[in-house]
């Protein structure tokens, strides 16, 4: 039996007729950042459950086919989406799904990834031009959009919808359209197939723009824990269980990365650090000194393997502080460890993205400690030279102006503290998103096509200010803190890293 997995084409969007004089806008502005040299996050994963574990099957035969990688700079028109009177075009990046014939011909069972809401127009498309080719294919389904909302992957020509984890035998039942939710041990996904991928040193993007000089490669996925109990309404995985890897199975996995040629990490847990607190009613009221410890040892670990990691889905930042908000300096040391090896080249962190959220009303989200504690992590951060901070703010859909003033503001005073006297060399991204309707959200847009689930436009049309104002407001003040990453995703669409002085 042949399951072969496919890494789709992602999308970039082109605002196409906006002009703005104030801001400097006179073309097209490339809104959507797009990596197009990204390994796929969960294939690799899924064909190492299904060909290894204890649940695995041996007779399935398993290929990846990367339509990403094998034409990372070809670009087609998708469609053109309207945003608030404007024209937005949508490209898909990637080879054409011709370049997948052979791998759906041969398929008893095609396997695809879709995590994101806005990219699950290219999956419905792919899984309509699979059915043509071969009407007999199973299609087959997971990740994180896929347990949003499995029954429109059913409705939209999927067989097997996973909610969970990969369920090895599951793909070899013929039975009818069905959603399996199933979870497997840690340990059974601790040996992603990389040998599937075919050319590995490809991989040199991480999601979060290009990586500083000296930032060894291949790039991959990796986490060791999952889940997050934390109740946050923008976030997808809020409420699901968390777990932690064992420390032996987390050092097969690293050793298996290794072994398979991987240098650099992307560090991708729901929520890494949460283990390390205890909590009453959500806010930290002490330690848990055994996951502390573990965290401690696994960093130490990869740091001794020579890894070089980020952490592009960001850290809980005020888990880094205790009870009293006093900063935890030997787990910030672990997780933040840098050195050069013998060639030179990064071992250790080199990027973080921090994710503020908001500076309003900040008491009312349990995840977020005093703004003093935060200051006191970036200051920290900033004197022992951690290359490179991506900081993140929400604009939630009752913004006012107020709230774009506050954020220009509280920009400019992190702005001075990362610039300040005690930094080591830090560069820093300043942004600002909108909302996406997803998770409690979902529903709450008034556009339909997914492509605008992004976060670079405004989908909900609730609130005080409308949409374009909010999108304007918006980039206003990215302009003026960050004109460095404004510029550039203004006119390539890739985040930059600025290196300002102080003001
Ligand atoms: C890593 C990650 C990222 C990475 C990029 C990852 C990538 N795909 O390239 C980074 C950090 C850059 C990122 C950014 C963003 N992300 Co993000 N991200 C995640 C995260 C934490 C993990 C995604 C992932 O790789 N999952 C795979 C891992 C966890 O699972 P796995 O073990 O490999 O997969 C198992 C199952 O899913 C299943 N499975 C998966 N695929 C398949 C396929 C087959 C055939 C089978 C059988 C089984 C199967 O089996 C696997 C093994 O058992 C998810 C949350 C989550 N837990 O999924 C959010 C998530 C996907 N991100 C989200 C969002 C909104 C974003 C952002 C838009 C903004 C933001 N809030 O961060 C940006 C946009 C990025 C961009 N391109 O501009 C949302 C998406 C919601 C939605 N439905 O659209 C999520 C769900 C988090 C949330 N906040 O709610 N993200």
């Amino acid at each position: 039996m042949n399951v072969n997995l496919v890494h789709l084409p992602t999308i970039r969007l082109e605002l196409v007729d906006y002009r703005n004089k104030r801001l400097g806008i006179n073309g097209p502005m490339r809104l959507g950042n797009a990596y197009p040299n990204i390994m796929p996050s969960s294939l690799p994963r899924v064909a190492g459950a299904i060909r290894g574990g204890v649940g695995g099957e041996r007779e399935i035969r398993v290929g990846i086919t990367d339509l990403r990688a094998i034409a990372p700079l070809e670009e087609k028109h998708f469609k053109t989406v309207r945003w608030e009177g404007h024209r937005v075009d949508v490209m898909r990046v990637g080879a054409s799904f011709e370049q997948a014939e052979a791998a759906i011909r041969s398929s008893d069972v095609l396997g695809l990834s879709s995590h994101f809401t806005y990219e699950s127009g290219v999956i419905v498309e792919f899984m309509g031009f699979a059915k043509r080719l071969k009407p007999g294919v199973l299609i087959a389904v997971g990740g994180a959009d896929v347990r949003a909302r499995p029954e429109y992957y059913l409705q939209n020509g999927a067989d097997i919808v996973l909610t969970g984890d990969v369920k090895p035998e599951e793909l070899k039942s013929p039975r009818g359209k069905r959603i399996v939710d199933y979870r497997i041990p840690f340990g059974e996904l601790a040996k992603p197939a990389f040998d599937l991928l075919p050319n590995l040193s490809r991989y040199v993007d991480s999601h979060d723009g290009p990586v500083p000089e000296g930032v060894p490669t291949p790039i991959a996925f990796v986490y060791f824990t999952r889940g997050c109990f934390r109740d946050c309404g923008y976030c997808e995985t809020a409420g699901t269980r968390h777990e932690m890897i064992d420390l032996q199975i987390a050092e097969l996995m690293a050793r298996h990365y290794k072994d398979s040629g991987i240098r650099t990490l992307n560090i991708i847990d729901d929520n890494l650090l949460l283990g390390v607190r205890k909590y009453s009613g959500g806010k930290v009221v002490g330690t848990n000194e055994g996951a502390r410890d573990k965290v401690i040892s696994l960093f130490g670990m990869l740091g001794g393997m020579g890894f070089a990691w980020e952490f592009p889905n960001g850290l809980e930042v005020g888990l880094l502080a205790d009870e009293n908000g006093r900063l935890d300096e030997e787990l910030i040391r672990a997780l933040f460890y840098r050195a050069r090896n013998e060639r030179g080249e990064i071992v250790g962190a080199y990027r973080l993205y921090f994710p503020i959220e908001t500076f309003e009303k900040r008491e009312g989200q349990k995840k977020l400690r005093e703004l003093a504690v935060q200051d006191e992590v970036i200051r920290y951060l900033c004197s022992s030279g951690i290359p490179e901070i991506a900081f993140g703010v929400i604009i939630f859909e009752n913004a006012t102006r107020g709230t774009f003033d506050r954020t220009k503001e509280e920009y400019a005073r992190i702005k001075s503290i990362v610039t300040g006297s005690g930094n080591g060399g830090t560069k820093a991204r300043y942004t600002l998103f909108h909302l996406a309707p997803i998770a409690t959200y979902r529903g709450r847009t008034d556009y339909s096509d997914p492509e605008l689930t992004g976060f670079f436009y405004t989908p909900t049309v609730r609130g005080t200010l409308s949409p374009k104002e909010r999108f304007e407001l918006g980039l206003e003040v990215s302009l003026e803190v960050d004109p460095v990453n404004f510029r550039s995703m203004v006119e390539s669409g890739a985040y930059r890293y600025g290196k300002y002085s102080p003001e």
